[in-house]
């Protein structure tokens, strides 16, 4: 039961697709939200989410209250994470999104700023750089307010095929994928690291091979695991979920994790008005801070162009 001394913890999930409904599930599960309300414009889906969900509380640890509402909902929310809209068809890339999803987001962004003005925004909708872009002009947010899920993904996906040939715990493994959540993101090599050892220094002292092409190759398989999920089972969600409670428990227990997540740069390596993914401090208040990283000049380089591959579809769009 919800205690009459503390606030409950409110999350609002705007699209209850495979990743908004996976997302709920893997909230409810996490025992850190109180109340998860449910919004979707199939609002008959949003309600069998939300029975199905329900069902499942008194089986779990920590209760909570679910059910499908309104905008109106979102109203005292601490966190609204938008995943609706049109995904990805096979061979479709994330940026072939953008025009369905803009749309959409002309619908959604005002309703949640009218009802729920000092909500953070997360979202995971793609092309999410764009989206959290887009979310960030038509809210009129501040920016540490606005979140995209990013490359938190991408960081996962990175890690766990990193810990695979390495044979430690993805958690072991400290690497970044930074840039766009996208094909021209950037895996930051110089950085990347077990116990405290770079990684041409871990291959050599622990006899492990790392010679160029078998990183290329872990790095490709990160970049185009969701062409190769999608191919399979047309759509990914679980991943992305954890991801999205991650960001979340962050959030709720103020807990100041680095993650690489999807913000509004100023001045990042001469970077600006662009929201792209580096490691960045969450905290209550949402994006604490961008970390400033020491990058080599290619990776600097690969920022740069993946800032203007994004920059240039910001520049298409009508907002
Ligand atoms: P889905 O299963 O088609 O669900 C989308 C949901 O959005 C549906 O239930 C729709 O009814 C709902 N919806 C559509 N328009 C509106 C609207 N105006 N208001 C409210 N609800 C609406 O898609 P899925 O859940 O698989 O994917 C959702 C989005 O997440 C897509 O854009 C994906 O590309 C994106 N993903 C993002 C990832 C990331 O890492 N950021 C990862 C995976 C998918």
């Amino acid at each position: 039961m919800v205690s009459h001394f503390k606030r409950p913890t409110r999350i609002a999930v705007v699209g209850t697709g495979n990743v908004g409904a996976t997302f709920a599930y893997a909230l409810l599960l996490s025992g850190l939200a109180s109340e998860i309300v449910l919004i979707d414009t199939n609002h008959a889906k949003a309600e069998g989410e939300a029975m199905d969900l329900n069902h499942a509380v008194p089986l779990l640890p920590q209760p909570a209250r679910v059910w499908a509402g309104t905008y109106e909902d979102c109203a005292t929310a601490l966190i609204t994470v938008v995943t609706a809209g049109a995904a990805q068809r096979p061979g479709e890339t994330r940026l072939d999104l953008v025009n369905r999803n803009v749309a959409i987001f002309k619908q959604i962004i005002p309703e949640i700023v009218r009802h729920s003005p000092n909500t953070i925004l997360l979202i995971a909708t793609n092309p999410v750089d764009i989206l959290t872009y887009v979310a960030l002009k038509l809210s009129g947010f501040r920016t540490n307010h606005v979140i995209g899920s990013g490359t938190i993904l991408d960081t996962a996906r990175f890690r766990y095929l990193l810990s695979q040939h390495f044979d430690v715990d993805p958690r072991s493994v400290h690497a970044y994928i930074i840039g766009e959540h996208g094909d021209s993101e950037v895996p930051v090599w110089s950085l990347a690291n077990i116990a405290g050892m770079r990684l041409p220094q871990y291959c050599a002292i622990n006899h492990m091979e790392c010679q160029p092409s078998i990183l290329e190759d872990i790095f490709q398989q990160t970049r185009d695991a969701a062409y190769h999920i999608i191919e399979r089972k047309g759509a990914t969600y679980y991943a992305i979920a954890s991801g999205l409670v991650r960001i979340c428990e962050s959030i709720i227990r103020d807990q100041g994790s680095v993650l690489s997540v999807s913000s509004y740069l100023e001045d990042y390596y001469g970077i600006s008005d662009v929201c792209l993914s580096l490691p960045s401090v969450i905290d209550l208040d949402g994006i604490e801070r961008v970390i400033r990283l020491d990058l080599s000049p290619a990776e600097i380089e690969g920022l740069r162009k993946s800032a203007s591959v994004l920059k240039e579809v910001l520049n298409s769009l009508d907002l």
